[in-house]
């Protein structure tokens, strides 16, 4: 539950000269998020799915030479693990249907290395139809990975040939498969076998993605989201999602709308390993990641991968399931629901009445006006007096603060910087019970 103020022109001093300051034209407010970028940052929780040759040779990264007929799960269901990604509250899913060792998961017309030289369903299955069937027949959205580094390829190393290969392979996965949101790329690059480094023609890959699903998000070595920097599933405390352009990939200079996305496993590895069943991440790890990617305005890409039999193994499912009951329960009560707002210059204060106990605020600003929040903080009124309780910079889409619980009747935002009118869309005030090493981190 989050209450919805609106508190447009507040801090009209600040505003003023704050707006003067900016560099003409790079200003963040100005830069706006598309509607397919802001629909895809309001949905918060993404689930990453890899799987192929590595979940049945227990390896991370396969070498290209793998032979085709290890893939062999005995019972695989994507509609499993779409309804386990539903239940967990995610939106969107993202299959690897590409990973460096070249085995495609769908029936390539451009590769004999693909599940058609596979044992399962006699080499007529579909990994990627059956995937996105079921993510649709859940309401969920559906995107994939497509590694550019390809370590079975004839072709890698070889320039334009390669090139067009991969762009042969997109299109088939972009025409083949219905609406696709997002197209998950990685950077990694290697030698193909003639020795030689294979230079990657990015404008021409995302020139296949708009030209066939002009709607997709292009991610991590694309110029629509942009990969946070590490794989721990952690956003900056400072998170813009206006950033300065990367010419390679925007083909421009100057500010530009690339959100944050957070990618992490479950689980030690990005693969199954049977090893790892007893190393799936616990609740309390979890909800961290969640307050420090979707709570720092950032979307959350969890990966949960599927086992040698092709299902969701029963510990992933089972702390998914924790998971979306704990933030049920975190959510679940606004305390500053209905109560009064008080507007006062630079303050937006919440009358609760009587003394409240809470240990988290979440903020919001309405990011399709831009991201404008540099810095701001947060008081309560405790026993007579106002006493700090948090501070931070950047709020965009979502910021959710901890801190040890506070007892007060009147809780107040002083925005103390910002670029341009800041535009709060929720100030809301809940009490979350953690377990005891999560909270007011
Ligand atoms: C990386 C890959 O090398 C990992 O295997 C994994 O797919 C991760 C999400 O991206 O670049």
């Amino acid at each position: 539950m989050k209450i919805s103020i609106l508190i447009p022109g507040i801090l009209a001093v600040l505003t003023a000269s704050a707006f003067a300051e900016a560099p003409e034209g790079g200003h963040p407010m100005i830069v706006k998020p598309t509607p397919q970028q802001l629909a895809w940052q309001e949905d918060e929780l993404s689930m990453f799915i890899h799987f192929g040759t590595n979940t049945f040779t227990n390896r991370e990264w396969g070498e290209g030479t793998e032979d085709p007929r290890v893939f062999n799960p005995s019972d695989l269901d994507a509609g499993q693990w779409a309804r386990i990604a539903k239940a967990a509250g995610f939106k969107l899913m993202i299959l690897s249907t590409k990973h460096h060792d070249g085995l495609c998961l769908w029936p390539s017309r451009y590769t004999e290395h693909s599940i058609k030289a596979s044992p399962w369903k006699s080499g007529k299955g579909d990994v990627m139809r059956e995937f996105s069937d079921a993510c649709r027949k859940e309401g969920l959205k559906v995107g994939f990975y497509l590694s550019p580094w390809d370590r079975n390829s004839p072709y890698y190393g070889y320039g334009e040939a390669y090139n067009r290969h991969f762009k042969n392979q997109l299109k088939e996965l972009l025409t083949g498969y219905g609406e696709i949101t997002e197209v998950w790329f990685d950077g990694a690059c290697g030698e193909g076998p003639n020795g030689k480094k294979q230079e990657y023609d990015w404008q021409g890959y995302y020139e296949t993605v708009r030209k066939y699903q002009p709607n997709a998000l292009i991610a991590i070595s694309g110029p629509d989201i942009r990969w946070v920097g590490n794989e721990d599933g952690v956003a900056r405390e400072t998170e813009w999602s206006v950033q300065d352009a990367n010419p390679t990939l925007h083909g421009k200079t100057g500010k530009v709308w690339w959100p944050a996305e957070c990618d992490v496993s479950i689980r030690p590895g990005w693969f199954w390993h049977k090893t790892e069943d007893d190393k799936v991440k616990s609740l309390d790890q979890l909800t961290d990641i969640y307050f420090k990617s979707v709570g720092r305005n950032s979307v959350l890409l969890l990966n949960v991968p599927p086992n040698d039999r092709g299902l969701i193994s029963e510990p992933d499912e089972k702390r998914l399931m924790e998971l979306r009951a704990a933030l049920d329960r975190i959510f679940a009560v606004d305390l500053a629901k209905g109560k009064p707002v008080l507007r006062d210059g630079a303050h937006v204060e919440i009358d609760l009445a009587k003394p409240t106990e809470f240990n988290v605020v979440m903020l919001q600003e309405d990011i399709a006006q831009g991201q404008r929040v540099e810095e701001y903080r947060i008081e309560a009124l405790s026993d007579g007096s106002w006493i700090e309780i948090a501070k931070g910079t950047t709020i965009g889409h979502k910021k959710l603060d901890r801190f040890p619980t506070v007892t007060a009747s009147r809780v107040r935002l002083t925005i103390t910087r910002s670029q341009g009118a800041p535009l709060i869309r929720t100030f809301g005030l809940l009490r979350a019970k953690f377990d005891k090493s999560s909270e007011a981190r």
